[in-house]
């Protein structure tokens, strides 16, 4: 089936599901959530590398198009969506609105990074139409050093499906490419690493950046982690980077459907709970379902109280994480002490490496000590709710586990590249200050004779007893508070979802009694409706 079918196809289930939502008032969000998700699913994939590595040369090779403005200063650079539609149209995300653009404007690059921070464009031309799943960007150069530019990638970084690399034939792996590599490493995801310009170089040459490209690359993501191929944009070289995004697009299939039947299937439980519920509580009298209701409310008081503590021991462990995490940004800078003062010595801003040092540092505590514990704690709440809301043993075969899992999947993903933007921003400010101050003062005693010695060795000094603890600090103030400000909002959304879920048996008794008021003799024809709506909708299950 083409996932243009299994889109219509999710997309008729979640309507369908959606007119018993309706017709059981049943709230509406997440199945609108839902449809609205799937007829704008794609693959993201940008294309990285550094300043003037052939990126968009190589976009418009692969499209067969003048699209993208190249040879243009850093600056300028905007990150811009590519991906198919039949009807061609652009749009600019400027201060915050979506304005029309055309494809000319793009070309000739006419908008200032200041005000446009987005591009999207709509385009119809062969080569997209086969990759109607994938959406290319355009990025700005790894090395553009504007930090802008560092939240731009930062947003691509953790929400991206796939990526490529640019690196150019004559310059090889540049340093920059080198930290991108190594955040790339936490994430699996099928990366292609194109070494562009190759019509510049002879094939003796470019055999030898090939293998040693290669062996770079697996040193820092890893064996088998990432394909690598050749591409000359000025001879239209193009086809493994064209091969490439097809795999992409065969991969989509499935990767769209895990992403939607879960989220289907989450959506099917909620109701299929509620139809329960008044199925099998039929032959209760109106009393019993009363007591069943004022027990369940009790419950669900206890609940929360059990939920507030283990909040707190949340927290309390969170705060254990991020002592650890300002231990590792610091053993991190230190460690690469020597690199901040060459860079330092040869008056280069090392605020690209420090950034991603700590970029690294910190997606690394996310992943491996705080996402647990996060997860540890979704689970204990899970099980608590399971436990002391079992109002019934026929309900128990309760999906909450598994989608409690989903949720929290899904939170961190989303929160993570969110946590690392704020922090680039965060420090850019006094941090920025106290590199320049750092760098003016290095530069005053290196340029006088024979005292390059001692610029070292204050450099040295200015790194270990400035620069590393106060960027350390700096960036774990700021770690703490978005992490904190994020992690509400996930357990909040947790919390939601129980609640969600025992309000629906709340509802489904509540309703029951209802009906029992109103007409007794009526009951059989209900009864045949709900069971029917029932195995309809089970039906609708993948
Ligand atoms: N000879 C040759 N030059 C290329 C090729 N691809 C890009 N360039 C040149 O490299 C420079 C930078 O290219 P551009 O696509 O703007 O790089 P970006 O900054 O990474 O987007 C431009 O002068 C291009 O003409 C190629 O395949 N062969
Ligand atoms: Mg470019």
């Amino acid at each position: 089936m083409s996932i243009e079918n299994k889109k219509a196809n999710f997309k008729s289930k979640s309507e369908k599901l959606k007119s018993y939502y309706e017709k059981y008032s049943l709230g509406l969000n997440d199945i609108q959530q839902l449809i609205a998700g799937i007829s704008d699913f794609s693959v993201v994939t940008p294309v990285i590398g550094g300043f003037s590595s052939g990126k968009s040369s190589l976009i418009n090779a692969v499209l067969s198009l003048n699209l993208m403005p190249v040879e243009i200063t850093p600056e300028t650079a905007i990150p811009t969506e590519i991906r198919y539609s039949p009807n061609e149209q652009c749009q600019r995300l400027t201060e915050g609105k979506w304005l029309a653009a055309q494809v000319k404007e793009i070309r000739e690059n006419k908008f200032l990074y200041s005000d446009t921070k987005l591009v999207k464009a709509f385009l119809n031309v062969p080569f997209l139409k086969e990759i109607p799943s994938v959406t290319l960007v355009d990025m700005p150069g790894l090395d553009s050093g504007i930090e802008a530019h560092n939240r731009a990638i930062d947003d691509y970084l953790l929400n991206s499906l796939a990526y490529i690399i640019t690196v150019d034939s004559e310059q090889g792996l540049t340093e920059s490419v080198i930290l991108f590599l190594k955040e790339l490493k936490l994430l699996s995801v099928p990366i292609l690493v194109v070494l562009t310009k190759t019509d510049k170089r002879s094939k003796s040459d470019v055999d030898a950046m090939f293998e040693d490209v290669k062996n770079k690359m697996e040193q820092y993501t890893g064996v088998g982690k990432f394909q690598i191929t050749t591409a000359s944009a000025r001879k239209q070289d193009v086809e493994q980077v064209r091969k490439f995004l097809t795999e992409i697009q065969n991969q989509a299939d499935s990767i769209f459907e895990n992403a939607v039947s879960q989220k289907l299937n989450s959506a099917i439980s909620v109701i299929e709970k509620y139809l329960t519920t008044r199925v099998n509580k039929d032959d209760f009298t109106i009393e019993e379902i009363a007591e069943k209701e004022k027990l369940l409310k009790k419950q669900i008081e206890e609940l929360e109280i059990k939920i507030d503590k283990e909040k707190e021991t949340l927290s309390s462990d969170i705060e254990k994480c991020i002592t650890l995490a300002e231990g590792k940004i610091k053993m991190r800078l230190e460690g690469s002490t020597a690199s901040i003062v060459s860079d330092l010595l040869a008056n280069r801003d090392p605020k690209t490496q420090i950034n991603s040092l700590v970029r690294v540092s910190i997606l690394e505590s996310i992943q491996t000590e705080i996402t647990p514990r996060i997860q540890r704690f979704f689970n204990t709440v899970s099980d608590l709710s399971g436990i002391e809301l079992e109002i019934n043993s026929h309900l128990d075969s309760d999906p909450i586990k598994g989608k409690v899992n989903d949720l929290m999947k899904d939170s961190i993903k989303k929160v993570t590249p969110l946590i690392l933007a704020g922090i680039g921003f965060a420090f850019a400010g006094p941090i920025g200050a106290l590199v320049a101050g750092v760098l003016s003062v290095i530069t005053d005693i290196f340029f006088e004779k024979k005292k390059q010695d001692d610029a070292r060795r204050t450099a040295e000094e200015k790194v270990r007893n400035e620069i590393v603890p106060q960027v350390s600090s700096q960036a774990i103030a700021s770690f703490r508070t978005s992490i904190a400000a994020h992690l509400s909002e996930i357990v909040d959304k947790l919390h939601e979802s129980i609640t969600k879920d025992k309000e629906m048996k709340e509802k489904a008794l509540d309703d029951l009694r209802a009906q029992k008021n109103k007409a007794i003799e009526e009951q059989n024809s209900v009864l045949a409706e709900l069971q029917e709506d029932l195995s309809q909708i089970q039906e609708l299950k993948n």
